[in-house]
């Protein structure tokens, strides 16, 4: 039987005009949707003087408020889940890292999770794969999307799933050796580490069944692109998304591998001047901001992402007509990610403060070897100074334990003389980020 190209041909392929028809009579009903069932978006939209009977159609997008993750925080845990669908409505819920503070809570109707995951099928069928497949998910599952939102695209494909979540890298090599996997799904770090792996154990990557790998949710380069389709002896494909408006899937790469298809039927997608706030021409630079067309128990509108990027309106060899989005340049605010895990440096400060430390420190990411790295470095208080070292080795380790139980990935911390750093006249560098993300 000939390969599927798309999973749904009928969106994937659907001419432009009729897109944004669509777009447009999605974009008036989930307006007011959110205005008659999301409080805080209604209180928003009051603020700003709109009312749902002015939003005719997608132009009409730039009258409406944005959402920032500060009104997720501020509307912590379920302020903006619609109020119709309540939490009864919903079947599932998924959560960025980060603490409660900075946590978000996103919910989905049986409905959201179905769009979601044929999101994700397109993705899996865009990368060459159907029912004869065997899927191996090495992307954490648990509140983090990766796992689930992959999975779900996997059955719905009818490939065999294997549900293996992220580490164990032995396991992940024998499941690949005896089940025959086809497709490897996790972060393009751990995709490159596995292929290290892979010649540290004498492993001939042609001795295995792997044909593809679907990897994002952290930054990569064309460059790490080459190398892990080398060492896996794959073709690997990018995928996008984020927590908030569903999780990955919002956008994925097809053959062409030059930028990923928004899955413009369910988001609509603007880049905005991240200090204006006005949209910028086509082609040029800025903020992502995302629109939920039809979701219904967390329908952001305008949510702006921090992600700063660049969309291609031309068409794609694939024959796919969804605009697409580049690999994301960089961010609007302090967010690192680092080993996949999304990290605020105000986090890392939190835990020195509740441990007994100045907030004297220094923070840096670097990669080697595909694999980021994360060093902290602590200024010892005066009366700390004098121990011995072994104390102070303990000392080390308590703190790299408390930031691992924060951030969910361990540090290696190093105590240091006290004023040993650099003080800044103007905004601190706490963050120094080593690693060339952007080619
Ligand atoms: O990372 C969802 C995901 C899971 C995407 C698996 C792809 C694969 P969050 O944890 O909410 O969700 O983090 C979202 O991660 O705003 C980007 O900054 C970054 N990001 C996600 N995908 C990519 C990518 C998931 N392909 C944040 N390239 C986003 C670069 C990415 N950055």
């Amino acid at each position: 039987m000939e390969l599927k190209k798309y999973w749904q041909p009928e969106a994937e392929t659907m001419p432009r005009e009729e897109i944004r028809k669509m777009q447009s009579e999605k974009l008036v009903k989930q307006v007011r949707h959110a205005y008659d069932h999301v409080p805080p978006y209604r209180k928003k939209m009051d603020e700003a003087g709109v009312k749902p009977e002015d939003i005719h159609g997608i132009e009409d997008i730039r009258k409406l408020p944005f959402i920032t993750k500060y009104d997720l925080r501020d509307n912590y845990p379920d302020g903006m889940l619609a109020t119709d669908v309540g939490k009864a409505g919903c079947v599932r819920i998924q959560s960025t890292s980060g603490t409660t503070g900075r946590r978000v809570i996103a919910y989905y109707t049986q409905h959201d999770v179905d769009l979601w995951e044929d999101c994700t099928a397109r993705a899996i069928t865009a990368a060459g794969c159907d029912r004869n497949d065997v899927c191996q998910i090495a992307y954490g599952y648990g509140l983090f999307t990766g796992g689930a939102g992959l999975n779900g695209g996997s059955h719905k494909v009818g490939c065999l799933t294997v549900p293996m979540s992220s580490g164990n890298t032995d396991r992940q090599i024998q499941f690949m050796q005896d089940l025959g996997t086809t497709l490897l799904c996790c972060t393009p770090s751990y995709a490159a580490y596995l292929g290290e792996s892979l010649k540290e154990r004498g492993i001939d990557p042609a001795s295995l069944s792997l044909k593809a790998g679907i990897f994002g949710a952290e930054p990569w380069t064309e460059e790490m692109r080459r190398d892990i389709e080398k060492s896996l002896g794959i073709k690997a494909y990018d995928i996008f998304g984020l927590t908030e408006i569903s999780g990955p899937g919002v956008a994925f790469e097809c053959e062409a591998q030059h930028g990923m298809h928004v899955n413009e039927d369910h988001f609509y997608a603007e880049i905005v001047d991240p200090d204006t706030l006005e949209p910028v021409p086509v082609g040029e630079k800025g903020e992502l901001v995302f629109t939920c067309l039809d979701k219904e128990a967390f329908p952001l509108i305008r949510y702006r992402t921090r992600d700063i990027c660049v969309l291609d309106p031309t068409p794609c060899i694939c024959g796919r007509t969804f605009i697409r989005m580049a690999k994301p340049m960089g961010r609007s605010d302090d967010m690192l990610i680092i080993r996949g895990v999304n990290v605020f440096p105000s986090q890392i400060e939190t835990v020195l403060l509740n441990e007994g430390y100045a907030p004297n420190y220094r923070i840096e990411v670097d990669r080697a070897n595909n694999s980021d790295t994360l060093d902290i470095y602590v200024e010892l208080g005066e009366e700390q100074f004098g121990d011995t070292v072994k104390s102070v080795t303990n000392a080390e380790k308590k703190l790299a334990g408390a930031i691992k139980t924060m951030l969910g990935i361990s540090p290696v911390v190093h105590l240091v003389a006290p004023k040993s750093i650099q003080r800044s006249e103007g905004k601190a560098v706490r963050v120094v980020d080593k690693r060339k993300l952007i080619d």
